[in-house]
């Protein structure tokens, strides 16, 4: 089968690698590297670092045991190209111009960008996996990115020379195997700065071959409000991403000849780019489960548990394939002599919702999705296993690896270096955190959104077709189950909140926040 040959090749890469010899001419360089990895819609309850005990990671974890886990990171707007571009550029969307994933418009590859600023200064540069910008990539010495979404199985890739199918190839497994062959070969005596970028967990949640039985005999727990009623919450009622509505048996739960409700032919479509063995493997596991569904003849709140396992076992089987593969990139780093001068980050694109609500996928304000992973590890500056509280955000990213790396931050970035939350000379960098949601209506029905969220409050301001205001007090309310806009004892925190949304809309430069951005 050609996957094993492929695991093999790298397998034989990391441990066979020496650190690399340099003659005395070529010094290595002293300014850090940078490898920041990327999943897609990995929701920080899905790491074990973070403690909810969903799942096993042990690798990013190691990370975390050598590094600064961020327990409050947010992003900007909670969807891949926006918060892509929200990373590169560090400011929001208004001023990257990338405001939503339907393709219509580009991310300006013109544009200032951290990697380009990199480049710039001599490091080598390189985005493989996942860019989902449109664009062709700029500031990148190389390029590997899937087309689009991407798909798990025989994967195509975008590279400098065209277009190039890898055949029997799994997504998560090629995206580590291209980004150590584009190691191997960078010279020795300049920095790096690699961003490799997991499709992996996205939707439809494919398993790699080796994972397929992962999680079979497991129930997950399920969260406490799973079954909400939205009362309240306007927005919330109407979206389209509940597991018992908008998840599909056939395309989304692998159920074969089961209609999709919304979804394309994503199932076909994997299932015919898998080589004739992955199939026969995939078709051992998945046929059975068929079969007992249908024996099971379920309805009602019953299906929809069943349909949310099903769901967590996929989801949690692409998340195993991502682990292992940050397991051989760190092993690689550290046989190659390479850790201690790399800052590496792992981060997702958003977080996501695993049940909580009723749901799948992200886009609102609410923690979960609000929410994104951050870990940082960085031998040379940061105390191991060290945690943050502070209030950070995806646009600090870029500002961050910036100073860290002794460049200066151009003034228009938006966002902070978290280098004083990292040396521990400080421990905060902001009180409040701005967020502003366009994607309405496709694909799931989320209105537009902005707000503000303190340590312990949080307002939104649902608009277009609606008109309506949230207040959470997540300290008494931590999974955002009560709206206390109209309840007379926050009157008070109602008007600091207000007032503390306007400034942070001087401040980022969003002061008409409803009026359409489309041209
Ligand atoms: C696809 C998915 C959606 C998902 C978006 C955006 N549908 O459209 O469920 O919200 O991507 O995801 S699918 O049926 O095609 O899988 S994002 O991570 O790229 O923002
Ligand atoms: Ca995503």
């Amino acid at each position: 089968m050609k996957k094993s040959n492929i695991i093999l090749t790298s397998v034989t890469l990391v441990s066979s690698a020496l650190p690399f010899a340099v003659s005395a001419k070529e010094k290595p360089s002293q300014r850090p590297n940078i490898l920041f990895i990327m999943a897609d819609d990995h929701d920080s309850k899905a790491i074990s670092a973070y403690g909810s005990g969903l799942n096993q990671t042990p690798n990013i974890d190691r990370i975390a045991q050598e590094g600064m886990l961020f327990r409050n990171c947010f992003v900007t707007n909670s969807i891949s190209g926006p918060s892509r571009a929200a990373i590169m550029t560090g400011k929001f969307s208004h001023k990257n111009g990338f405001y939503d994933n339907r393709g219509e418009t580009e991310f300006d590859g013109t544009q200032q960008t951290f990697p380009k600023l990199l480049q710039a200064t001599d490091y080598q540069t390189a985005i493989i996996g996942k860019w989902h910008l449109g664009s062709k990539p700029t500031g990148f010495d190389y390029y590997s990115i899937h087309v689009g979404q991407g798909t798990y199985y025989s994967p195509e890739f975008i590279e400098p020379q065209g277009k190039k199918t890898y055949t029997g190839a799994y997504a998560t497994d090629i995206t580590l195997e291209n980004s150590i062959k584009w190691l191997e070969q960078t010279d020795k005596t300049k920095p790096f700065c690699l961003m490799m970028q997991f499709k992996a967990p996205h939707r439809n949640w494919m398993p790699a071959i080796e994972k397929m039985s992962m999680y079979e005999e497991h129930t997950f727990p399920v969260p406490a409000n799973f079954f909400d009623d939205y009362e309240g919450r306007r927005a919330a009622k109407e979206q389209k991403m509940s597991i018992e509505k908008s998840m599909n048996l056939g395309g989304d739960l692998k159920l074969f000849g089961y209609k999709n409700t919304e979804m394309g032919e994503t199932l076909e479509n994997e299932l015919n780019r898998m080589t004739p063995a992955q199939r026969a493997v995939f078709d051992k596991v998945y046929l059975p489960i068929k079969d007992r569904f249908e024996s099971a003849k379920l309805t009602g709140k019953e299906l929809t548990l069943w349909k949310y396992q099903r769901y967590m076992r996929d989801y949690m089987k692409c998340i195993s394939s991502v682990d292992d593969n940050v397991g051989k990139m760190i092993d690689y780093l550290k046989a190659n002599g390479l850790w201690e001068n790399t800052i590496v980050v792992y981060t997702s694109d958003q977080g996501f919702y695993l049940g909580e609500h009723g749901w799948f996928d992200k886009r609102f304000m609410y923690e979960e999705s609000f929410h994104t992973p951050l870990i940082i590890s960085y031998p040379k500056m940061i105390k191991k296993g060290t945690e943050s509280k502070a209030l950070v955000q995806n646009i600090d990213f870029s500002a961050t690896l910036l100073d860290l790396v002794g460049s200066k931050v151009p003034t228009d970035v938006q966002g902070e270096s978290l280098k004083p939350i990292l040396n521990e000379t400080k421990n905060k960098v902001r009180d409040a955190l701005y967020y502003h949601y366009y994607e309405f209506p496709l694909p799931h029905a989320v209105k537009r959104h902005y707000g503000i969220r303190t340590d312990r409050y949080k307002l939104i301001h649902f608009y277009d077709d609606i008109d309506e205001w949230e207040l959470y007090d997540l300290k008494n309310d931590p999974t955002e189950m009560t709206n206390q806009i109209n309840n007379p004892q926050f009157v008070k925190i109602k008007q600091n909140l207000m007032a503390g949304l306007q400034k942070l809309q001087i401040k980022y430069d969003d002061t008409e926040p409803t009026k359409s951005y489309i041209k």
